[in-house]
């Protein structure tokens, strides 16, 4: 996959992603106090996409996965069960395109149902990341979602968005905006965030 098709493929989102940013902050709640508080303390809120994949959906294992997320903290922007189509598989994985391993990567996260989540927080990438675990289930440690309930890189269980950028750009691929309920005021922020 070379950075050029990334690029370009990534522009054609970018003004989604844009756009329901704006579209959030005029239609969401959202409490100010709660935004003017982070902003004090220079964090500033990350979103990342959460995809609970095909054979966790199968497993049972899906309210689970939620619920550590939930449990750390990650307010829920936007959540739904979805079949993924191809095209939005390949966009989603077409960093990995010209990997030997994509064509089964997009087979297998369009053979069955998933639930997408939007996750937002402070530090949301590394921590929901973190939650994750080890792409290679083996390696992951005990106590993520991989190192409790992997073990092959093929089943891997959940995505997360790498970075700040794709977090975005993810979210904006997966949900319209009117999906998406960013910086709503969630009663315990005050006890998650400082
Ligand atoms: P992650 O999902 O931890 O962000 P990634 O972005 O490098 O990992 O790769 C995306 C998915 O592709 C990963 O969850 C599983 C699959 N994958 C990655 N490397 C692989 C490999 N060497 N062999 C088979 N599948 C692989
Ligand atoms: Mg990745």
């Amino acid at each position: 996959m070379s950075q050029r098709r990334l690029t370009s493929n990534l522009a054609n989102v970018t003004e989604a992603s844009r756009w329901s940013y704006t579209f959030f902050e005029r239609a969401c709640i959202i409490s100010s106090q709660s935004q003017n508080r982070m902003r004090q303390k220079g964090n500033l809120l990350e979103r990342t996409l959460i995809i609970v994949k095909p054979d966790a959906v199968q497993r049972g294992l899906t309210g689970e996965i939620i619920r550590r997320f939930e449990a750390r903290g990650l307010k829920i922007i936007g959540m739904k069960l979805m079949q993924v189509d191809r095209a939005l598989a390949e966009r989603h994985y077409d960093v990995h395109r010209e990997r030997p391993f994509f064509p089964s990567l997009v087979e297998y996260i369009i053979s069955a149902p998933v639930v997408v989540m939007a996750l937002e927080g402070t530090d949301a990438i590394a921590a929901a990341r973190a939650t994750i675990g080890a792409t290679k289930p083996s390696e992951a440690a005990p106590g993520s979602i991989r190192g409790d309930y992997g073990l092959e890189i093929g089943r891997n269980l959940a995505h997360g968005s790498d970075s700040v950028e794709n977090g975005k750009l993810e979210a904006a691929n997966f949900f319209n905006a009117a999906e998406l309920c960013g910086g709503w005021a969630r009663d315990v922020d005050r006890w998650v965030f400082e």
